[in-house]
């Protein structure tokens, strides 16, 4: 029997190349090999306000950039996170069994409640004028996710790595608590491409909640305006690329530009070595729009039928809720909970 792979995105933002080559791309490799489900997560996104009608939209367009960039719904599930009640009811169980000391401790929540802190100040919105607990729970149910398909392999980009950890913690725990129950499943990272840095500040990894446009290269971001981003990337004050001196900028650019190629490292270095900085961020661009502008003629077929998205998701959650509803009612059953 193939082990199982899960991973999930969030309808937040702008999905960018950081997104494609920290997670998507391995997706995409993975599903020949692996029996995989790919989620949109939009209860994770929910953990700071979004618009409804925006995040709505985003969900479907998160679902059709996964197709674009090369899923086969054929023998990959594709779901929605809230479309499979089991995520929620699990994520609760396993609260109960994490200490609170676990979640505070996770650097994307101190971070993400900094920045959400700071667009409440600069805001001076007294609706939202606190930070929620979701974002300290999201964690868990990212673990809930995880552990709810029995997943042997989770493919992310670095930022996740510490909550893949802590998912393994929830699972010894709980496993350790009521008896075997969960599998504990492993990280996956990219071997190039794991952490994409911001363009317009290489110490910030790329993200979609960028403050500026400028950090990163959107999936659906036009060529021209892409290849704009990259020309003005950071670089440093030496001339050109040295490899045994590589300012973090270069560095990020070279990444960028090897995570596409898939070039072996001395290729890397003879091509690029003493190469002027203007000349590195065009064969760059170059490399990323080879990449980019299939993709997005993908999209806009995909997205020519409304109708094809919605029915991918639909098939998807109903081939992954027998395995989803399974664990659930074992979990109830470990936990002492009611079960007919
Ligand atoms: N800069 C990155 N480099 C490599 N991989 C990255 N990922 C995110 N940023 C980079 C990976 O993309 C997958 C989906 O990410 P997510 O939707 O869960 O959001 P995130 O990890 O919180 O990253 P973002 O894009 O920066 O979103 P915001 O700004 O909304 O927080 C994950 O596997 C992630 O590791």
């Amino acid at each position: 029997m193939k082990q199982r792979v899960f991973s999930g995105v969030q309808p937040s933002g702008h999905l960018h190349i950081g997104n494609y080559l920290g997670a998507i791309k391995n997706f995409v490799k993975l599903q020949h090999d692996y029996e995989c489900i790919f989620c949109v997560v939009d209860l994770h996104a929910i953990t700071v306000y979004q618009d409804p009608a925006e995040l709505k939209a985003k969900i479907l367009e998160i679902a059709a950039l996964f197709l674009a960039a090369g899923i086969d719904p054929k023998i990959a599930s594709l779901i929605v996170q809230s479309d499979v009640a089991a995520h929620a009811e699990l994520a609760w169980m396993l609260t109960c069994v994490t200490p609170i000391g676990w979640l505070q401790r996770m650097t994307q929540f101190k971070a993400k409640a900094a920045q959400w802190r700071d667009k409440i100040d600069t805001e001076q919105d007294d609706q939202l004028a606190s930070v929620g607990d979701g974002l300290l729970q999201y964690p868990v149910l990212m673990a809930a996710d995880i552990l709810l398909y029995q997943a042997h392999i989770v493919p992310v980009g670095d930022d996740q790595a510490q909550h893949l950890e802590l998912t393994r913690d929830i699972a010894q725990r709980f496993n350790s608590l009521y008896g075997d129950t969960f599998v504990v499943p492993a990280t996956k990272l990219p071997s190039v491409g794991a952490r994409v840095m911001g363009l317009d500040d290489p110490a910030k990894k790329m993200s979609k909640s960028a403050q500026s446009a400028n950090s990163y290269v959107g999936l659906l971001d036009p060529p021209a305006t892409a290849k704009k981003k990259i020309m003005r990337a950071v670089t440093d004050t030496q001339p050109a690329v040295d490899f045994d001196n590589l300012g973090p900028g270069v560095q990020n650019l070279l990444g960028i530009f090897q995570a596409f190629s898939e070039w072996p490292d001395d290729r890397m270095r003879n091509h690029f070595h003493g190469k002027r900085y203007g000349d590195l961020k065009k064969e760059v661009a170059e490399m990323v729009l080879s990449h980019l502008e299939p993709f997005q003629e993908r999209y806009r077929q995909i997205t020519a039928d409304p109708s094809y998205v919605a029915g991918v998701l639909r098939s998807g959650a109903e081939r992954v809720s027998p395995i989803a509803n399974d664990t659930v009612r074992t979990v109830k059953q470990r936990m002492g909970l009611y079960t007919e």
